[in-house]
């Protein structure tokens, strides 16, 4: 057995498959102070239920919303599942069901079995929600339609507007799942915020390109009544009522979020997304050059055919690479991702 204080971390030289990263230095420090706090308690620990405000406030400047509702959830899963079970139970049915497009991420499946929700998934056209076959799945008992931006496979970003639309003649809320994509966005021309859309709920984590350290996603709400969906009655603590999955949480991922997004917003965000871009097409060029199929990039990820055994033996080389469900290879050019590590890669592809 490994012990803990010998153990170390595996460095991020040659990850190119994960969406976490290096916590921006600020991050890291706070999540630190803040270690032993709990924000399930925030008549207790005052100062990072209000720093948790903040971070909301953020996040809502980030996914332009005014006067945003919301909590720094433990990732996107959390953030996923609270949004249905928002829909679920302001919605008006004893049979529910949420439409996605076949794209969404997993946390969706976990979020239809624990609330008893029917999960309907939309086929795609071009890795994107096809708005026909998203319509075809909604009726009356569609509490939720859910729309992606910035898919885990591939980067893609559905039509949100139409999606939201399509949840709006339906009675139905939309929610957006913004996890990943949500701090690269501001600086694109893509339609996917509050203020592009009839939006109810959105995901954005800051724990992902944000910056800040795990455990610090967040789930937004258009309006303070939409969160009320979620409160559950705490008759012991000071406060009254939770709205949050889990009780005791993480103080340092709440505090954490705040730093990274007081350091780094909006320029070096800004910085960050061109940067990541500019590498992503760097790469994508490079691996259509030797041959590849590439499908993107509209964010900075990167799918291309590479065989399967070719992946293997990149990993043996150090590397991480992730697939798609179909197989391909994915990079995800995450604020860690440098060219000169791309070169690199690119390099050891050479090799085989
Ligand atoms: N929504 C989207 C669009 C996501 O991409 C993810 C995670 C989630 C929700 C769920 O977020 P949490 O994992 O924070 O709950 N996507 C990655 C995935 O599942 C997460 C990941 C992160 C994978 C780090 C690998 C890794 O090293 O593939």
């Amino acid at each position: 057995m490994q012990q803990a204080q010998q153990a170390t971390p595996q460095d991020f030289d040659r990850v190119l498959s994960s969406m976490c990263t290096e916590p921006h230095p600020a991050a890291r420090q706070a999540a630190e102070r803040f270690l032993a706090t709990n924000p399930g308690d925030p008549g207790t620990y005052e100062t990072v239920a209000e720093l948790e405000r903040d971070a909301v406030d953020m996040l809502g400047t980030v996914a332009g919303l005014d006067d945003p509702a919301g909590y720094v959830t433990s990732g996107g899963t959390e953030a996923n599942i609270q949004a249905v079970r928002i829909a679920r139970n302001w919605g008006d049915t004893d049979d529910p069901n949420v439409v996605a497009p076949e794209s969404a991420h997993f946390s969706f499946q976990k979020a239809a079995e624990l609330l008893g929700v029917e999960l309907r998934t939309a086929p795609t056209a071009g890795h994107r929600a096809n708005l026909d076959a998203v319509s075809e799945l909604v009726d009356a008992d569609t509490v939720c339609v859910v729309g992606v931006a910035g898919s885990t496979e591939y980067g893609y970003v559905d039509p949100i507007p139409a999606l939201a639309d399509i949840a709006e003649d339906a009675g139905a809320l939309c929610h957006v799942d913004a996890a990943w994509g949500g701090f690269y966005l501001p600086f694109t021309d893509h339609e996917w915020a509050f203020d592009d859309a009839a939006i109810d709920t959105l995901t954005i984590d800051p724990h992902k390109v944000g910056r800040a350290a795990v455990p610090a996603g967040g789930l937004l709400a258009r309006a303070p009544e939409l969160l009320d969906e979620l409160a559950i009655d705490t008759p012991y603590l000071e406060s009254t009522a939770q709205v949050t999955l889990t009780g005791t949480r993480s103080g340092a991922g709440v505090a954490s979020a705040v730093a990274a997004m007081d350091a780094l917003w909006p320029k070096e965000y800004q910085e960050t997304y061109e940067r990541a871009m500019d590498n992503a097409e760097w790469l994508a060029e490079s691996l259509a050059h030797r041959g590849h199929e590439v499908v993107g990039p509209e964010l900075p990820l990167v799918a291309a055919d590479l065989s399967v055994p070719m992946t293997d033996e990149l990993r043996d080389r150090g590397w991480r690479v992730s697939k798609t469900g179909s197989g391909e290879m994915r990079v995800v050019c995450m604020p860690h991702v440098t060219r000169s590590m791309l070169r690199s890669f690119v390099a050891d592809l050479d090799w085989y």
